[in-house]
C-alpha cells in the first residue's frame, strides 16, 4: 500500500490530484483542514511491480500522467499556496501544466505563469512611446525614473527625464539629485502643455521617462488630474506597485489605474516580499502584463525585466541560490 497526500484549497480540488496522481482506485484515508485549505491523504495498493491497479489493462481509463509530472504539479501547487495565490488563479496555472514534461518545478512553476500572465518588459531599445511611472504615493515611481536612467546612461543611450511631480515638496528635487549625478538634464512641467513641448524637446532621444506625482486611485480629483496630463499627450502609462500589499486592495488600485489607459506593471519591493499572492491576483484580475521588477534600493542594476522563468526563480528559490541581498542607497 502506498500513501501520499495532496494539499488543495477545496476537497474537489484535492480529489482531482488524487485521480490524477493515483488514479481512480486510491482510497481516501483522511483529509483534514490546513492553513485555509483540505490536505486529502489516499492510498493505493500496488501490485509486485509496483505498478498501481489502475495501470492494469481490462478497463477504459486514460493513464494517469507520469509520476513525475504529477510531483512538480504538487510542488507548483504547493508553492503558489504557500505565496497566498487565490485558489482560483492557482488552480488555472496547476491545470495549464498536467502533462506537461518535466521534472523541474520552477520550469512548471514558470510555464504556468506564463499560460496565465503576460508578461512585457520595457526593454532596453527605442520606446514605442514615452513611459509615464504612474501609482500611488510612495510606491516607487521616482526611484523606478532614476533606475531606467542609469541604464540607458550605462547603456550607452539618450534617454530624456520629465518630471511632473511638482506637488509635493522636494519631488523635484529628489529626482534632480540622481540626474545631476548622471550629468542629464530634467525637465519639471506643470500642466499637459508643459509636457507636451518637453517630449517635443526630446524627441531625439532614444527613450523618454516621465515620473508623476502620487496618485490616490480612490480619489477622482486626483485621478481627474492624471486623466487630463495622459488625455493630452502620447505617452504610455505604467503603473508601479510595490508587491505584498493586500490582495483586494492591489486588485482594485490595479484596476482603477487599467482604467487610466495603463496596460503594463513594474512591481516594486521584491527584496522586501516573501509572499506574491497578492501581486498575481491583482495583475490577474486586473488584466495587465508584467514588465519589469524593482527587488532593491539601489539604483544602478535595479531593474530587471521580467519574464515568467525569473518570476518562477522568484517564486521558488533554489536552497542554493537564495534571493538577492540588498543594501542602503547608493
Ligand atoms: N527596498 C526597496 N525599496 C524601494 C524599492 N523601490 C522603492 N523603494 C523605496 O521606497 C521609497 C519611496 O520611493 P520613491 O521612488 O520616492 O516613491 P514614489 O512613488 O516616487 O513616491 P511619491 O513621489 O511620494 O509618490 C524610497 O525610500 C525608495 O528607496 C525597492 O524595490 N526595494
Ligand atoms: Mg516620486
Amino acid at each position: 500500500m502506498r500513501l501520499k497526500s495532496f494539499y488543495a484549497k477545496s476537497i474537489p480540488e484535492a480529489m482531482r490530484m488524487v485521480r490524477l496522481s493515483l488514479g481512480g482506485d486510491a482510497i481516501i484515508v483522511a483529509t483534514r483542514e490546513e492553513d485555509g485549505g483540505v490536505r486529502v491523504t489516499a492510498a493505493i495498493e500496488e501490485e509486485e511491480s509496483g505498478r498501481s491497479p489502475s495501470a492494469r489493462g481490462g478497463r477504459t481509463r486514460a493513464p494517469p500522467p507520469p509520476e513525475d509530472t504529477i510531483d512538480v504539479a504538487q510542488e507548483v501547487t504547493d508553492a503558489l499556496h504557500r505565496h497566498g495565490t487565490p485558489a482560483a488563479i492557482a488552480e488555472k496555472m496547476v491545470n495549464a501544466i498536467v502533462g506537461l514534461d518535466t521534472d523541474d518545478p520552477v520550469k512548471a512553476l514558470g510555464a504556468a505563469l506564463n499560460s496565465v500572465f503576460g508578461f512585457h518588459p520595457l526593454g532596453e531599445g527605442r520606446f514605442e512611446r514615452p513611459l509615464m511611472l504612474v501609482g500611488p504615493p510612495g510606491v516607487g515611481k521616482t526611484l523606478a525614473v532614476a533606475k531606467l536612467a542609469a541604464r540607458a546612461v550605462f547603456g550607452n543611450r539618450s534617454i530624456g527625464i520629465i518630471t511632473t511631480d511638482t506637488v509635493r515638496a522636494g519631488g523635484v528635487e529628489q529626482l534632480a539629485a540622481f540626474t545631476r549625478l548622471m550629468k542629464l538634464r530634467l525637465f519639471t512641467v506643470e500642466d499637459p502643455a508643459a509636457l507636451a513641448d518637453a517630449i517635443d524637446v526630446n524627441q531625439g532621444a532614444e527613450q523618454i521617462v516621465i515620473d508623476s506625482a502620487g496618485r490616490n486611485p480612490f480619489n477622482t480629483e486626483d485621478m481627474a488630474e492624471l486623466r487630463r496630463l495622459l488625455a493630452a499627450n502620447p505617452v504610455e502609462p505604467v503603473l508601479v506597485l510595490p508587491a505584498g500589499i493586500d490582495a483586494a486592495e492591489a486588485t482594485e488600485m490595479s484596476t482603477l489605474f487599467r482604467g487610466m489607459g495603463v496596460r503594463r506593471i513594474l512591481v516594486t519591493r521584491l527584496d522586501l516580499t516573501r509572499r506574491l499572492g497578492s501581486m498575481l491576483a491583482a495583475v490577474y484580475e486586473s488584466h495587465l502584463d508584467f514588465s519589469d521588477m524593482s527587488n532593491t534600493p539601489r539604483v544602478a542594476n535595479g531593474l530587471t525585466p521580467l519574464d515568467s522563468d525569473t518570476l518562477a526563480r522568484l517564486m521558488m528559490p533554489s536552497p542554493e541560490r537564495p534571493p538577492r541581498k540588498t543594501g542602503s542607497h547608493s
